[in-house]
């Protein structure tokens, strides 16, 4: 009993060293200890930008560890039978270890990623880069790290444009009554309702085959995704509006990440970031003037199969429709009601934040 209670007890300094080893051990071995295979999950295949990011992350992170850590990736959202919006809970549950993910399929479990949805916000790459390196990025690392996960690195999914069977869209009115596919992160059902079309929302991979059997008209996505899938065979008309953007963040397990050494986290980080670096590249090629094709080849002595999209969606029969500063403005008012109930939901600070980071 007196060991209990600590004050006047002589055993006490000896209780506490004894103490205090048991809590430390724990943390000592399990540094040392690493899994034989890290999980890591990833919404799309190996064939999309996306895909190819992640399968480099994974090469990355065996040769910088020297073979200490290796990452099966699990593509197409295998792991979490394509529920696609699953991932950040069952990574900081530590049931996956790490994920290779867009923000809008984690942006039912933290609110915050919705920033990047506000439609008509963020529009371009200069902006959206002074979001990720400025308060903006930081916060949203914060929100992930209060939740279990520790945030590694940007990559990118892109500026997501909608495609369609039926005509050219290029006012709001042009999308009354079509049937869109959109992920089932509510906003956007709440944006697609508000420009007046039908949005239905299904996982990814059920997408394809709604595409097939043309149980939708049209779907919204970026061109790292639009030209793997082929997106031509389904539909002939595509605007580009950059209407809202879809980053991916690289992340590990937090409680896992602290107990890896100092040299492990260095080196997985590096490799988050090569990855990165050269998954945003691809995802960017043909779209930024010539910069992300040089970085490909300068950095990664990468040349990329199909280096021009626009021409690639012309050559496949597709109408590309790019919208004048004019049409931009008519879609931009008509979804301005999306702002006044999401706005709240991301938080007026965040908000805020973006729109600073965009002004630097
Ligand atoms: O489901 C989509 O549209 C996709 C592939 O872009 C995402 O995973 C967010």
């Amino acid at each position: 009993m007196q060991i209990l209670n600590p004050r006047g007890s002589r055993l006490f300094p000896v209780f506490s060293l004894v103490l205090a080893v048991s809590l430390l051990l724990p943390v000592f071995s399990r540094a040392a200890e690493l899994k034989e295979e890290y999980k890591l999950t990833l919404n799309v295949g190996p064939s999309y930008y996306w895909g190819m990011g992640a399968t480099r992350f994974v090469e990355l992170v065996k040769e910088k560890t020297k073979g200490k850590i290796n990452i099966k990736p699990y593509y197409s959202s295998t792991l979490l039978k394509g529920a696609q919006l699953k991932s950040p809970q069952m990574v900081a549950k530590g049931v996956i270890d790490c994920a290779y993910e867009s923000t809008i399929n984690s942006s039912t479990v933290i609110p915050e990623m919705n920033v990047f949805s506000l439609p008509f916000f963020i529009n371009t790459y200069e902006n959206l880069d002074k979001l990720e390196n400025g308060k903006t990025g930081e916060a949203i690392f914060a929100a992930m790290d209060k939740i279990g996960l520790k945030g590694l690195a940007w990559a990118e999914n892109g500026f997501r444009q909608v495609t369609n069977s039926k005509h050219v869209i290029e006012e709001p009115s042009d999308l009354n009554g079509l049937r869109i596919r959109v992920v089932g992160s509510p906003v956007f059902i709440d944006i697609f309702r508000q420009l007046g079309a039908d949005p239905v929302n299904m996982n990814w991979d059920n997408a394809v085959a709604a595409f097939q059997q043309n149980v939708v008209d049209g779907q919204e996505n970026p061109v790292g995704i639009l030209v793997p899938s082929k997106i031509w065979q389904y539909h002939k008309f595509i605007t580009f509006w950059n209407y809202l953007v879809d980053p991916v963040i690289i992340y590990w397990n937090k409680e896992q990440w602290e107990a890896f050494s100092p040299d492990i986290q260095k080196a997985v980080l590096e490799a988050a970031q090569e990855s990165a670096r050269f998954e945003k590249a691809l995802c960017r090629a043909g779209m930024d003037g010539g910069k992300s094709i040089m970085i490909l080849r300068n950095e990664f002595n990468y040349t990329m199969e199909f280096p021009d999209p626009l021409k690639l969606f012309k050559e496949n029969g597709m109408t590309v429709t790019f919208l004048t500063d004019a049409q931009i403005k008519a879609f931009r008012e008509a979804t301005r009601p999306v702002y006044e109930k999401w706005v709240p939901q991301i938080g007026q600070e965040l908000y805020d934040k973006a729109l600073a980071d965009m002004q630097r």
